[in-house]
């Protein structure tokens, strides 16, 4: 044991910490520039071989910033089923990314006392990374932090984040969950897309066949290059922004669609044709449009859960389960796709607090849980017991046909579908295959309902902690005087919604606005925008209007 800690006081000094940085495991895991990362990378290795210690179990470590610029890079964790580190845990990461050089051994010390960690118990970390030319040395520091604590680990190199918790899954279910290889996840995953697209309501063109994917020149362009062969052409993908020229999520991928409402540069896409937008880690996916007038079309993440919730509730009234579905979001889902869901599709809505996390586990708690952010991170969790259900149904040979069709559908939707984590590939494949059987053109997806407009906001203050909010962020209990202020704000305008909330992942407070018509929502935003400004702590120019 004490060897290890030799080991561990060696390496960490070829990783040292620039003094008095702090950094903290936010919303994603840790996100800064690449520059100030080496350190935490190392001791997310050390963190990571502890996990493992203590859950007997392989733990996962990605390497990436997601749609943040090229520059940044970051790291996060994944527990044994594939998901979201513990929060417990979180602090302790942390903790071991904020003590200084000679702190950490102690600060190891601590985590191992209070979790009471076996030292001989082994560790094995699967490691992975995203295309952002830090993120080599960056993996490396992290190998080294599981051997300095005598860990196994194994290198996946370039993966999407999602292939990566795929892979903890695999590997902690003996192989039930799938081959815990990029091979044997594009197997699944399309075995069960083809037998889906076999029900297609009639013979498909190749024109419907047919989508182009902007890759945000990231991990996700390179993976669905790789898939392509799996999918024995009944999807024909034209890929751009696949990296050969065009930075890493500059003027395209999804984040970049989805705030700025506009169609991602590099793209060739006809009028009425599908077009999808990953994000540089590829956990994300939005779809688009532009009509025959030439106007842009967004399809996002509350668009796509609307889509999946309603196919899979006609598929359990078809198999005639009784199964309970719910969609979870957050404050960010337009309104009106709540009010659709409420009251024309019938189903439960939890709103829960911005994070893939509170989602996740929110969705949990039903049979079914669909479960998406706006900006199109999501995926859907069947339950176990859901599962059996659906199998022995599927199974039974007195199962009249349509129960069967119907089972042996939601059978492999639940294969397509990627449960550990948001995947823009699953996510992709399932809409592809949704809109196959049913027939469904993007037009017709898209007039399920309608947006209100809407406008997504950044304030710059001196200290965006000193926002606190309540009831799922939707409203802010300091600084005092602020929620006042957006209600009045907020009552100027017709359906208008308002909210504010200090970012997890960037050093700003996010301001959201949504009302009748985008004009009002723009002005909306900027005038909560300039109460945040005022009441915040706001620095640099006060916001100006957007008109
Ligand atoms: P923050 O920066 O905390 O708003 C953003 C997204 C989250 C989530 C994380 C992680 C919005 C408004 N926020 O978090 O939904 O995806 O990044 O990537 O889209
Ligand atoms: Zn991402």
């Amino acid at each position: 044991m004490m060897a290890h800690f030799q080991d561990v006081s060696k390496q960490s000094s070829l990783h040292p910490k620039p003094a008095e940085l702090v950094s903290q495991y936010g919303t994603a895991g840790f996100r800064a520039n690449a520059k100030l990362l080496d350190h935490i990378m190392f001791r997310m290795g050390l963190l990571a071989a502890l996990r493992s210690k203590k859950t007997k179990a392989t733990i996962g470590v990605m390497v990436t910033a997601s749609h943040n610029p090229e520059e940044d890079n970051g790291v996060k964790l994944i527990d044994p089923m594939g998901e979201m580190l513990l929060q417990t845990w979180e602090s302790y990461a942390t903790q071991l990314a904020n003590a200084e050089q000679e702190d950490l051994l102690t600060a190891l010390k601590d985590v191992i006392e209070k979790e009471a960690i076996n030292m001989s118990q082994e560790a094995n970390v699967f490691v992975g990374k995203d295309t952002r030319s830090s993120s080599s040395s960056l993996s490396q520091a992290v190998l080294d932090g599981v051997a300095a604590l005598g860990g196994h680990s194994k290198d996946y190199g370039l993966v999407t984040t999602p292939q990566l918790h795929y892979m903890v899954r695999c590997q902690n279910t003996q192989g039930k969950y799938g081959e815990a290889t990029v091979e044997g996840y594009y197997k699944k995953l399309c075995q069960a897309f083809i037998q889906l697209i076999n029900n297609k309501a009639s013979n498909c063109t190749d024109d419907q066949k047919h989508l182009s994917v902007d890759g945000a020149n990231g991990i996700g362009a390179l993976k669905v290059h790789e898939m392509e062969s799996h999918l024995k052409k009944e999807l024909l993908i034209s890929l751009f922004n696949d990296g050969s020229k065009g930075k890493l999520n500059h003027q395209c991928g999804a984040d970049f669609v989805k705030v700025q409402q506009k169609p991602p540069t590099g793209i060739e896409i006809n009028p009425g044709e599908r077009g999808c937008s990953f994000d540089g880690d590829a956990d994300r996916i939005v779809y688009y449009y532009t009509d025959s007038d030439g106007r842009f079309h967004l399809l996002d993440g509350d668009k796509i859960a609307t889509l999946i919730s309603t196919f899979l509730k006609e598929l359990l009234t078809q198999a005639s389960l009784d199964l309970k579905i719910a969609v979870v979001q957050t404050a960010y889902a337009n309104g009106s796709s709540t009010h659709y869901l409420e009251n024309t599709m019938k189903v439960t809505v939890v709103c829960t607090k911005t994070g893939v996390k509170h989602l996740h586990h929110a969705a949990q708690e039903f049979d079914i849980g669909v479960y998406f952010e706006a900006n199109g991170h999501g995926t859907v969790l069947f339950s176990e017991a859901a599962e059996e259900k659906i199998q022995q149904l599927a199974e039974n040979p007195g199962t009249d046909d349509e129960r069967k069709r119907a089972a042996l559908l939601l059978q492999n939707t639940v294969n397509v579908i990627n449960q550990t984590v948001g995947d823009a590939i699953s996510d992709m494949l399932l809409i592809e295959a949704i809109l196959a059987i049913k027939g469904m053109t993007i037009q017709q997806w898209d007039a399920m309902y309608t947006d209100l407009p809407n406008r997504q906001l950044k304030v710059k203050v001196s200290d965006r902690r000193v926002i606190d909010t309540t009831d799922a962020e939707r409203r802010a209990v300091s600084p005092a005087g602020l929620q006042e202020a957006i209600d009045s704000l907020v009552k100027k305008y017709k359906q208008a919604r308002s909210f504010v909330r200090p970012s997890g992942t960037e050093d700003v407070v996010r301001v959201y606005a949504e009302a009748e018509a985008q004009e009002s929502t723009d002005a909306l935003a900027h005038e909560v925008s300039l109460a945040v400004y005022r009441l915040a702590g706001g620095v640099g120019d006060e916001p100006k209007p957007l008109h």
